[in-house]
């Protein structure tokens, strides 16, 4: 890892002069050769108004799952949130602006959560499909703004390793998103598995984008806006990602690459005492894997920053997780876009580092071709 403690102090004042070419104009280290620091967001939501209708619809039935909660306010009563969903359909006019204001270079688009997982098998496998063909055409009006990740029907494993072929090969997109769980089941069931492998052959991650907690424990999360982006979605997507390591799904697939958002759920905070406990379960034969869960996690996760602005949490994980294990995302239109520039833009690490984060990683993992000088 090219990176530790004396590095992170030593940066600081590294980090101020960064910050004052920002304000002059240049952006964050790179003021001596007149250009700032490509910035590539990588949690970046959009939907299109089929599926936008959909979810409305969707909304109204009389379902206690977890995510109604979202489907209800967010689209069915829409209460405020007129501009959130205009700006998820936006993806030519304001969300570039706001980009353009915030020297935001790249979006890496992903279909709001929670995708197709909520409908039929049907309706989620066509819409999957027409997702990726509308990013795709975004992007074809946008190449130098926009990257995207694919969609796919869980609910469906075959058919998603159809969509997925054709997601790369066919669309040229960079690779896929899934909301945690579908039908409260989760992808260390090897009828998934055939996902993990097609994602390792493409060379392509999977970026696991929270979604409520499962109905299976849903209870606790139900009072106090627990169910979402305060508890519920980390508690969550994390436990997806820790039974997809206890499962020996990174045995089977060692090149395969999983992303998580919100600086990694909570997992890098836990990794000791996830290797330590975990022993246990090795010898009752309960856990699958073959190595310590924080060599898995070093190895094929990636985490984004988004939604969490805090210095100390960024220096715990670049010391717990390398430098090449981070990057930056703002979660548009969830999360306002200038304080995760500001953010990204001052927190002391030196200046290779904030490439890395900012566009390097985004570039080596998704397949993101370097900005022309
Ligand atoms: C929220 C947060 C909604 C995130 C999201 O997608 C989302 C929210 C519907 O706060 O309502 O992706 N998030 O990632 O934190
Ligand atoms: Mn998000």
């Amino acid at each position: 890892m090219g990176w530790n403690r004396r590095a992170f102090i030593g940066a600081t004042t590294l980090a101020a002069a960064g910050t004052l070419a920002a304000a002059q104009g240049h952006g964050a280290g790179d003021a001596a050769a007149g250009r700032r620091i490509r910035r590539i967001a990588t949690e970046e939501a959009f939907s299109i108004p089929e599926i936008y209708r959909a979810l409305a619809e969707l909304g109204k039935s009389p379902s206690r799952n977890l995510d109604m909660i979202l489907l209800r306010t967010m689209y069915t009563e829409r209460r405020g949130f007129e501009k959130l969903g205009d700006r998820l359909l936006d993806l030519d006019d304001e969300r570039i602006r706001i980009m353009d204001e915030n020297g935001v270079d790249m979006h890496v688009l992903s279909l709001t959560a929670p995708g197709v997982q909520m409908f039929d098998t049907e309706t989620a496998v066509s819409f999957a499909k027409l997702a990726n063909d509308r990013l795709a055409e975004a992007i074809a009006r946008h190449p130098a703004r926009y990257a995207g990740l694919a969609s796919f029907a869980p609910q469906d494993p075959k058919r998603a390793v159809k969509e997925m072929e054709r997601a790369v090969r066919e669309l040229g997109l960079h690779g896929f998103v899934v909301n945690s769980h579908t039908n409260n089941e989760y992808y260390d069931d090897q009828k998934y598995w055939p996902i993990f492998e097609v994602a390792e052959a493409l060379d392509r991650a999977i970026y696991i984008h929270p979604r409520a907690p499962a109905d299976t424990m849903a209870e606790p999360f139900r009072d106090y806006n627990m169910d979402s982006a305060m508890w519920g979605y980390g508690i969550e997507t994390s436990t997806h990602a820790l039974r997809l390591i206890m499962a020996g799904v990174f045995d089977r697939f060692p090149k395969l690459k999983i992303v998580l958002g919100h600086m990694g759920e909570g997992i890098p905070y836990w990794l000791w005492r996830i290797d330590y406990m975990s022993a246990a379960g090795v010898s009752l034969g309960r856990i699958k894997a073959k190595l310590k869960p924080s060599e898995y996690f070093r190895r094929n996760f990636l985490i984004t920053t988004s939604g969490v602005e805090d210095p100390l949490v960024m220096q715990y994980c670049l010391e717990k997780l390398g430098a090449e294990n981070i990057m930056w995302a703002i979660d548009y239109p969830y999360q306002p876009t200038e304080p995760a520039v500001k953010f990204m833009d001052s927190v002391s690490v030196p200046p290779e580092v904030r490439e890395q984060i900012y566009h390097r990683n985004a570039e080596r993992v998704f397949h993101i071709p370097e900005a022309r000088a």
